[in-house]
């Protein structure tokens, strides 16, 4: 496990030196991404403790002979599933178990099962301890309960003075701002995103269906181990006016745009881009007009992008823009979300930007009636001299569009 994660769980700790601190390994069914931001690992089940004052570890079967009674304390704990000879032959399995990781490979002081959290937690939580916690599950008010606040009305029920502290905002400050090897693990995945888009450029033709052009982007990402980040739009024609149109079933006529917004997810992070395209090759005028709105408006607002500004300003530069052309009740979403681990990544959106943001720009105009939707998408890092397009090196101008496509 490298470096990386301990260095986050030891900034981490920094942040919360009081008590205990719990981040579970998932949530009804998914991997929690915070988990994996500070561990590396994607098991899906298990936990991981950080005691910056120490807990004390009793846990005789695990460790018999002079620390039996005494335990030892200990700071960093995960908690894996044990290994299941029959899930294992079903490949059900978690793919990291208790038995199988040291506690050197991780990082952390001791690697336990997870049914050993009772033991290790119960006696430190009963002193009126400080449990900061860090939701797997996202939070909200409509739906029953989930993982998270079934464990935490376990824990108020148990232990009647506990203090709870929701870390969750805190690790997710971590997560807006991006490492160096997060930028990294992005360049190489907007690439592939980057190439995928080309190869579509290159085969698309009037008379194919959208899904012959989703299987060549479907093939480049797995050809790369990758997998797609989120479901892929191709859309022809009114097809692009759909926001969320993923049928991918529709036969590309003659004069339309295609709309591909795709990215690959490699590595554990994500891509978003979006480009449109004629499938003739040229542009109608009409179809070159809007087009030419839509790009100012990426233009102006990725313009704004630098620490201070704030997404709902760069979202307002867009819109600005494309009003002034008359085309805003066309523009129906916002123009931005940051992205990283998640496509739509955690991070509060009302705060001023600072180095290490990453999100995208995004605006489209989408006129049903006249079957055209247009929507250019961007990947834009903050940096401290303003920003960085990281998906720059994929043409946006209408003419280089369509050099690329005459090259077929
Ligand atoms: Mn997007």
């Amino acid at each position: 496990m490298s470096d990386i994660y301990g260095k986050r769980r030891a900034r981490l700790m920094e942040r919360f030196p009081e008590g205990i601190l719990l981040v579970q390994a998932g949530a009804n069914g998914r991997p929690n991404r915070n988990f994996t931001y500070l561990t590396g690992l994607t098991t899906g089940a298990g936990a991981l403790v950080l005691a910056p004052g120490g807990v004390r570890a009793c846990t005789g079967r695990n460790y018999p002979g002079p620390d039996y009674l005494r335990g030892r304390i200990v700071h960093q704990v995960l908690l894996l599933p044990p290994a299941d000879p029959m899930l294992s032959r079903w490949g059900e399995d978690s793919a990291v178990t208790a038995g199988a990781m040291r506690p050197e490979e991780s990082g952390v002081d001791l690697i336990l099962q997870v049914g050993a959290m009772d033991e290790l937690l119960s006696p430190a939580l009963d002193h009126g301890a400080t449990l900061n916690y860090v939701r797997a599950a996202a939070a909200g008010l409509s739906g029953g309960p989930d993982e998270d606040s079934l464990f935490l009305d376990r824990v108020r029920q148990r232990f009647f003075d506990v203090r709870l502290v929701n870390a969750t905002p805190e690790l997710e400050e971590m997560r807006r701002l991006k490492e160096p090897d997060e930028i990294e693990k992005t360049r190489k995945a907007i690439a592939v995103t980057d190439e995928a888009l080309r190869r579509v450029y290159g085969m698309a033709r009037p008379g194919m269906f959208e899904y012959e052009l989703e299987a060549e982007i479907t093939g480049h990402y797995r050809s790369h181990g990758g997998t797609h980040a989120f479901e892929p739009i191709v859309a022809t024609g009114r097809n692009a006016c759909s926001l969320h149109y993923t049928e991918n079933r529709g036969k590309i006529a003659a004069g339309d745009l295609v709309l591909l917004d795709t990215g690959v997810c490699l590595d554990g992070y994500n891509s978003d881009i979006t480009r449109t395209f004629p499938v003739d090759g040229r542009f109608t005028s009409r179809q070159r007009e809007i087009y030419e709105v839509v790009l100012a408006a990426l233009e102006a607002a990725t313009a704004m992008a630098a620490p201070g500004a704030d997404l709902g300003a760069i979202h307002a530069c867009a819109w600005d823009v494309i009003h002034k052309a008359g085309f805003s009740r066309y523009f129906i979403h916002g123009t931005s979300h940051f992205i990283g681990m998640d496509t739509h990544d955690v991070g509060d959106r009302y705060v001023p930007l600072e180095p290490g943001a990453l999100f995208t720009v995004e605006p489209g105009i989408y006129i049903p009636e006249e079957g055209i939707g247009i929507r250019l998408e961007d990947e834009v890092l903050v940096t401290a001299a303003g920003h960085e397009v990281l998906s720059a090196a994929l043409p946006r101008k209408a003419e280089e569009i369509e050099e690329i496509l005459a090259g077929r």
